[in-house]
């Protein structure tokens, strides 16, 4: 069969929009959308575009949005540009009540993390659509990976934009998904709590969500501690791996794979959704994690091994050539390639962003001066019983 369960080749789908290098969070936002295109740059200059079918999609329409979101936030999200948010008076109040526009801090600074920008209902179409057709590509049982590096939004609420997330594209893609498997794993690598997606299937027990992310005090958004377990059917259906900063591969795979392993055999899961957010790779701008990008494309291949359905999205990433380098990577992981693709960087538009790496993917580089907690083992030795 084409999926070769105990091989290497998988049917691989990919989605992209080159719409997506000119949506812009403003001048000193750390969430870069171009990263995605300069991922893709990198997928297409390594020739892996021959190894997936593209998933030509038109965007999601805001009808399907309304599968999780609200009317009235959909509706607001149709209405806001940044000219009707200037002169509108009432316009500006709501959408500051949903999250979107300036947000004072104490000392009068605007963090303003999720600003009202050119093309925003666009952009949320377009992510959404590429969750969604990925989402689609799986049920139909012609592919084994579906892509879209575009997505992974998980702090969106259903009628709230959250921690830079305006539409919640991952509970849409799930929500597809289970109109075709019964039950779903959600697993979320990126260094913030994944709060939204846990929040939406709280109380649900065909979804399960995994979140591993930094767990600090004043580190965003500040949920996700090891006591929180989702709630009614839905208990014991979240679970969080709470961390320190420093952590590293090892110390990151000691909880990742007896977690994970624990969670497909106990669960399983018809289906697996990543979220594959690159801030927790080493010398991100935001998080404190120190991933190498092998370390982070091991939960890729480890999740890949189980042969069930997978779903991979981006999220955050605030050093845009690592996010850039991890995700390309994790695309030759994906279709079985990654022992295939040149250390050096080919020469291709956005590779003068890779200077500061030597122009080199670096995947095998191990963090610096990292190490790993004893608290964060016993969260593991915690978090497995829990499971039992
Ligand atoms: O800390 C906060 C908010 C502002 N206070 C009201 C609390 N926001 C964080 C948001 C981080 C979002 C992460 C998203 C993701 O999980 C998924 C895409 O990666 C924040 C931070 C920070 N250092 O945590 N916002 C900003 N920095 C920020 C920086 C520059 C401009 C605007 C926002
Ligand atoms: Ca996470
Ligand atoms: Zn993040």
């Amino acid at each position: 069969s084409p999926s070769c369960p105990d091989g290497r080749k998988r049917r691989v789908c990919y989605y992209y929009d080159p719409g997506i290098s000119n949506v812009d969070y403003g001048e000193g936002h750390s969430m870069v959308p171009r990263r995605v295109a300069m991922a893709h740059s990198l997928v297409a200059s390594y020739g892996l575009l021959n190894d997936m079918t593209r998933l030509r999609t038109r965007p999601a329409s805001p009808e399907e949005l309304l599968a999780f979101h609200d009317q009235k936030y959909v509706d607001l999200l149709g209405r806001l540009t940044p000219a009707a948010y200037m002169s509108d008076g009432n316009l500006r109040r709501t959408a500051e009540e949903h999250g979107i526009g300036p947000m004072r801090r104490l000392d009068g600074a605007c963090t303003n993390d999720n600003p009202v920008i050119d093309g925003l209902m666009g952009y949320c179409l377009s992510y959404a659509g590429g969750s969604l057709a990925a989402a689609r590509a799986l049920c139909g049982g012609d592919h084994d990976v579906a892509i879209n590096w575009s997505g992974g939004m998980h702090h969106a609420c259903r009628g709230h934009a959250n921690g830079f997330c305006y539409v919640n594209d991952i509970v849409l893609a799930i929500k597809q998904l289970l109109g075709r498997f019964r039950r779903v794993l959600y697993v979320d690598i990126d260094g913030h709590h994944g709060d939204g997606v846990e929040k939406a299937f709280a109380d649900s027990n065909q979804v399960m969500t995994l979140s591993f992310h930094q767990y600090e005090s004043q580190f965003f958004p500040g949920t996700g501690s090891i006591d929180d377990v989702g709630e009614g059917a839905g208990r014991y259906h979240a679970l969080n791996v709470p961390l320190k900063k420093g952590m590293d591969d090892q110390g990151y795979h000691e909880l990742f794979k007896p977690i994970v392993g624990k969670a497909m055999q106990v669960f399983q899961p018809d289906a697996v959704v990543l979220q594959c957010g690159a801030d927790s790779l080493s010398g991100d701008r935001l998080a404190g994690l120190e991933l190498s990008v092998g370390g982070h494309a091991e939960c890729v291949r480890y999740l890949r091994g189980f042969n069930a359905p997978l779903l991979l999205l981006g999220g955050g990433g605030y050093t845009i050539n690592h996010v850039a380098s991890c995700w390309c990577y994790e695309t030759a992981v994906a279709v079985g390639k990654e022992d295939e693709i040149a250390h050096e960087i080919p020469h291709h538009p956005y590779d003068h962003y890779y200077r500061s790496q030597g122009y080199r993917l670096q995947y095998r580089t191990e963090a610096p001066g990292s190490r790993s907690s004893g608290e964060n083992k016993d969260a593991a030795v915690i978090r497995v019983k829990a499971l039992e």
